[in-house]
């Protein structure tokens, strides 16, 4: 113990009436039992061990009494490195963030019910974003359960709504297999939630050997390929309707051979959960996010192929609208099923298709201040966007959860140099700040900038401190328009043309207005506040010059 002696804990425990409590029994996991004899281990050296061996590298947590087992065995194997949220969602949106990057699961650490609870939103976020995440819950010792202890709560029934897979453990040598079987569900692009009772934690599960995840993928249908293939060769116009694994890299790749064969064009839902863009991959259009938009758009295509996307529906049931974008008289087909690889089945595809083995996609970005004049004069929601575009560097990371301020980012990207794009797939606010964190975390080289609606922010604002202490590249630009500004546009929409006073105090953030470069400085953050896009510019080159966090609040009308 180095930060906290033992002499003090010893105290603090007298101070609130407890004797200082006797060590554990020997033999204590971990250990030898004697020379030459394998180590015991118990149930939480097991789980971090598994999760370890199938790769996991990172754990982000907020734990309480009932995880301290798992506490310790992180530190007994090294192997992961864990990172402190200062409320769930913090975690659970940062292990979504590191997801979405790697496509690889970090692991969540959280506090029975209530921290499960408070984590679920960016758990949400995460399961429609088909992004993999552990997420582990201690729960009380099952002899202590029923006694209804004060935190107990029926933690089954909150994982459930989240995840693909969920599982309490039965014995401390069932949590191997099960951490196995999560993190084979994660890589299907699913939150898994393991649910780990104390006792079963510290119980010895001997020696046990630790299993690695085996292929979770079901393998293409050459059939179904095949009828695809013939179907789409003599369609009218086809749209290719490209989500999950299909927008990186290989499955854009080969989305661009299909593009060559057919001629179809690709499109995406209106918030892909990640996507590679710019220089080198063909363009993929996003739908408009209002249903009348958005049908407008698609009711051109005879054909729309989903590989690895939802059928779009819209966000919300507008009165005289229907929940469907896709008209009757439309084709659908499914390429795979979520059990497939989508990148295998597009490759397959393709070649079913005569397609060309390899696309270069024309064209290369146009460099520095050629590629785009930095606008000036006061700043508005556009210059915000194409003072971005202008300016970010090569490789970098955009975290969108602009909300109404960065609608217009996506329109000039396609000639930008290459990037990796994440959105609020999921719609539940307070993503961006901890999805930024993870994504940073995930990828430490690369310049990470989180364009963030305000009232957006203030949800999970508290991962500017983990951000600050883990020192990461992460640039926040806060779009500061001071209201719920898309709340506003939906009420006009519905009618209420003049919002009484309730109306108002419930979509505006004035009285007082958020102070940014406050917020971000009590976090350990540097934060300033830009009213001019030549500000901006100057502070942008600023953030991405100097190491480690930035805040910049960009006061918008
Ligand atoms: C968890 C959660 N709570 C509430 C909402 C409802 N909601 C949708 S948009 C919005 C306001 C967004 O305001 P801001 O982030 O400032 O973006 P702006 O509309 O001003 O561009 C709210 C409260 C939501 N989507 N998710
Ligand atoms: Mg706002």
């Amino acid at each position: 113990m180095s930060s906290l002696s033992l002499q003090r804990v010893k105290k603090i425990l007298i101070s609130i009436g407890d004797d200082f409590p006797s060590p554990p029994p020997s033999p204590q996991w971990g250990e030898g039992k004697g020379e030459g004899e394998e180590k015991i281990m118990n149930g939480a050296e097991l789980l971090v061990k598994t999760a370890i061996e199938a790769g996991v590298e990172v754990c982000f947590a907020n734990p309480g009494t009932t995880e301290l087992p798992i506490v310790t065995s992180l530190d007994k194997t090294s192997g992961i490195k864990a990172f402190l949220g200062l409320f769930e969602g913090v975690c659970t949106g940062a292990a979504d963030g590191y997801g979405r990057m790697l496509d690889k699961p970090a692991m969540v650490l959280l506090h029975l019910g209530p921290g499960l609870a408070n984590g679920i939103s960016n758990l949400h976020n995460a399961r429609r974003a088909k992004s993999p995440v552990l997420t582990v819950v201690g729960e009380h010792a099952t002899w202590h359960r029923d006694a209804d202890p004060p935190l107990a709560m029926d933690i089954e029934s909150l994982a459930r709504t989240v995840s693909g897979w969920w599982r309490t453990s039965k014995s401390a040598l069932d949590i191997g297999v099960d951490a196995l079987e999560a993190i084979t569900a994660t890589r299907l692009g699913q939150v898994a939630t393991l649910i780990v009772p104390h006792d079963y934690q510290l119980a010895e599960c001997g020696s046990s050997k630790v299993k690695t995840p085996g292929d979770p993928f079901d393998s293409p249908d050459p059939d179904a390929i095949k009828a695809v293939a013939s179907r789409v060769r003599t369609s009218r116009k086809v749209a290719l309707m490209l989500g999950g694994r299909a927008l990186r890299r290989p499955g854009l790749d080969a989305a661009a051979r299909i593009q060559k064969a057919i001629g179809c064009d690709l499109l995406t839902q209106t918030f892909p959960g990640y996507m590679e863009r710019g220089a080198g991959l063909p363009i993929v259009e996003r739908l408009p996010y209002f249903p009348g938009q958005a049908t407008r758009v698609i009711s051109q295509y005879g054909v729309v192929l989903f590989a690895g996307a939802p059928e779009p529906v819209a966000f919300f049931g507008y009165p005289g609208f229907g929940s469907r974008i896709l008209t009757d008289g439309q084709e659908r087909m499914t390429l795979c099923t979520d059990r497939q690889n989508v990148v295998g089945v597009l490759e397959n595809l393709a070649d079913a298709l005569g397609a060309p083995s390899h696309v270069t996609i024309g064209g290369t970005f146009l460099s520095g201040q050629e590629r785009q004049t930095i606008p000036d004069g006061k700043l508005t929601a556009e210059k915000a966007c194409l003072t971005l575009a202008a300016m970010q560097p090569e490789n970098a990371v955009i975290i969108d959860e602009s909300a109404t301020s960065g609608y217009l980012y996506f329109a000039p990207p396609p000639w930008l140099p290459a990037y990796s794009l994440m959105t609020l797939t999921g719609g539940a606010l307070g993503q961006g700040i901890p999805c930024a964190t993870g994504a940073a975390i995930a990828c430490p080289d690369r310049p990470v900038i989180n364009l963030e609606a305000d009232g957006s922010a203030m949800y999970t604002v508290q991962a500017l401190w983990t951000q600050a202490r883990e020192g990461l590249n992460v640039t926040t630009l806060i779009c500061s328009n001071r209201s719920y500004r898309i709340l506003q546009v939906e009420l006009v929409h519905a009618g209420n043309t003049s919002p009484g006073p309730n109306a108002q105090a419930l979509t505006e953030l004035t009285r007082p207005p958020i102070n940014w470069a406050r917020i971000a400085q009590g976090f350990g953050v540097p934060g300033v506040a830009v009213s001019t896009a030549e500000d901006l510019a100057q502070e942008l080159s600023n953030a991405f010059t100097e190491p480690g966090p930035h805040l910049i609040e960009m006061l918008l009308p």
